[in-house]
């Protein structure tokens, strides 16, 4: 069998990212992808993702998405490709909302800028929304979206560039420690390594079984719908990326970038998946029904639904992801549960699961991680 400094199971968004930082690190890294790269039936695709920093999960996400701003400009000025457009984020609740006094935590903690706004105002200065007038929302500056097929792209082409091997359509079938390090049986062949990374999205469910803190999948949709008959309403410079905490139905969406027009999708609230190989990936009329209510009230604006797309969430009950060495077998690095909101991060969990595979820590403060939680 061959023989590999790191392998690492799941070439999406986080293991492309982790494939990245270790062969640029010098070391010998095979990754092993179960789909074509780059594809749709994970949790890293449909075309943009969020990327803020006042974040409504826990203040200590603050440094971690500073550090990934960095690594995205970073990882642009090195393949020369546009990554990341800077846009406002909106988060806009009801008075309590649980998300909203999130962010004002993090802007307190980290002393952020941000702008606090009323319903009335967050639908003056932005004209497309109409949210109820005792909302409240808080702006800020430092967010944007990242073109996600373009960063995992990214990040692949990067690691092949420094001389990992990547394989893709090579579906891993098991691992096991042996002795100090692993071997992993593939549907092509056997391979060992000194040290395991798992980034497998939604199969951790399958591939971690040890791990303690339990994860459920969820069938999240994103759905486009056209800008309607005022389209520069739409457009990034009068619509930012916004989250909603709506009771009932909270979504989010980012602005009209294209044909294809605003995106919007629900945040949580999605049916559960049994199994990640059972997901329906056609979008049908319920899963845009649910929308409406939302639409019709608070964007009225919006025109015809354009295109829909399906991906998976893996959560785990406090919403925070985990990020650590294996419980059992600390040759073992696992990045899995990132909830719904993990992609931005990307680059930094890379760089953390570079340093968890090289030396058993990070300087990163991970510690909210941690696969030892009982939460
Ligand atoms: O990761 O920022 C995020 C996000 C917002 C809604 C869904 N994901």
């Amino acid at each position: 069998s061959q023989s590999f400094d790191v392998i690492v199971l799941g070439v999406g968004g986080m293991g492309s990212a982790a494939c990245f930082e270790l062969a640029r690190r010098g070391r010998r890294v095979l990754g092993l992808e179960q789909f074509p790269l780059v594809h749709a039936r994970g949790s890293s695709h449909g075309h943009t993702r969020i990327i803020r920093t006042a974040y409504a999960e826990h203040p200590s996400y603050v440094p971690l998405a500073r550090r990934a701003f960095e690594k995205w400009y970073e990882l642009e000025q090195l393949t020369g490709r546009h990554l990341l457009t800077e846009c406002p984020c909106l988060n806009a609740g009801p008075p309590g909302s649980e998300h909203v006094e999130g962010v004002r935590a993090s802007v307190r903690t980290h002393n952020l800028a941000a702008e606090e706004l009323t319903g009335d105002e967050i639908n003056r200065r932005y004209p497309a929304f109409r949210f109820p007038g005792d909302f409240t929302g808080v702006v800020e500056q430092a967010a944007g979206f990242l073109f996600v097929e373009e960063c995992v792209r990214s990040h692949i082409d990067s690691a092949i560039s420094f001389g990992a091997e990547i394989h893709p359509e090579e579906a891993v079938r098991a691992w096991k420690v042996v002795g100090d390090g692993v071997e992993v049986t593939t549907d092509r062949g056997t391979y060992r390594a000194a040290k395991l990374v798992v980034t497998a999205g939604a199969w951790a469910t399958k591939l971690l079984a040890s791990v303690g803190v339990p994860l459920r999948v969820m069938r999240q949709v994103l759905l486009w719908f056209a800008a309607g008959q005022r389209p520069e309403l739409f457009r990034r410079d009068r619509f930012p990326i916004f989250i909603a905490d709506v009771p009932g139905v909270p979504f989010y969406g980012l602005p009209a970038i294209d044909a294809f027009g605003a995106k919007v999708a629900r945040h949580y609230g999605a049916s559960e998946l049994p199994d990640p190989d059972g997901v329906e990936w056609d979008v049908n009329s319920a899963d845009v029904d649910v929308m409406r209510e939302n639409l019709t009230t608070m964007l009225p604006g919006l025109g015809t639904f354009t295109k829909g797309q399906v991906c998976m969430y893996t959560v785990t009950p406090d919403r925070h992801f985990v990020i650590d060495l294996h419980p059992e077998f600390p040759q073992v690095c696992v990045a899995c549960g990132f909830s719904g909101h993990g992609f931005k991060f990307a680059p930094t969990v890379g760089e953390i699961l570079a340093d968890l595979a090289d030396g058993g820590a990070t300087k990163h403060d991970i510690s909210l991680f941690s696969a030892r939680r009982t939460r």
